[in-house]
């Protein structure tokens, strides 16, 4: 083979190997950011799912308008980790089990759970009793995948 021949293949080989990552790895350029991406948006529904929690145990006064705007970040966001858990992210230190990685299908299932609840939660949240068993399925929805695939 030809100097030119050897590095046209080269080449090949190289664009075949990105082009066959691209899919899982398009939105991230390291396994690190979609840890990243996928723990900041868990931080924010966390965030969100405390207040609406303290109106609900009344620590805090009810307010319709604050508890929907909650609602809307928490559905909006629930839509967000599921991309992040890229292959090869794996690898990197997070609360995430070895099993999360391993069982796809179940993860879509308990994210598509949560994606249903927290619509729910957006008309739940007008009033403090609708607000208040939403917000407890919407709860039991996050724990079922954190019973299974999180690490305490
Ligand atoms: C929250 C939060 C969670 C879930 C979980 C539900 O508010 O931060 O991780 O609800 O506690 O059981």
């Amino acid at each position: 083979m030809t100097g030119k021949a050897v590095i046209a293949l080269g080449a090949a080989a190289l664009a075949t190997g990105l082009l066959s990552a691209a899919p899982a790895m398009a939105q991230f350029a390291k396994a690190e950011d979609a840890v990243k991406y996928r723990q900041s948006s868990f931080t924010l529904m966390s965030n969100h799912m405390g207040r609406l929690a303290a109106m609900v145990k009344g620590e805090r006064p009810f307010d319709a308008a604050a508890a929907q705007d909650s609602a809307r970040v928490i559905d909006a966001v629930a839509k967000l980790p599921w991309e992040a858990f890229v292959p090869g992210s794996e690898k990197v230190q997070s609360g995430a089990k070895p099993e999360l990685f391993a069982n796809p299908a179940d993860v879509k299932m308990l994210s598509e759970r949560l994606n249903g609840e927290t619509a729910k939660l957006v008309a739940a949240a007008g009033s403090l009793d609708s607000l208040r068993s939403q917000v407890g399925a919407t709860g039991a929805a996050c724990k079922a995948c954190h019973d299974k695939y999180r690490n305490r």
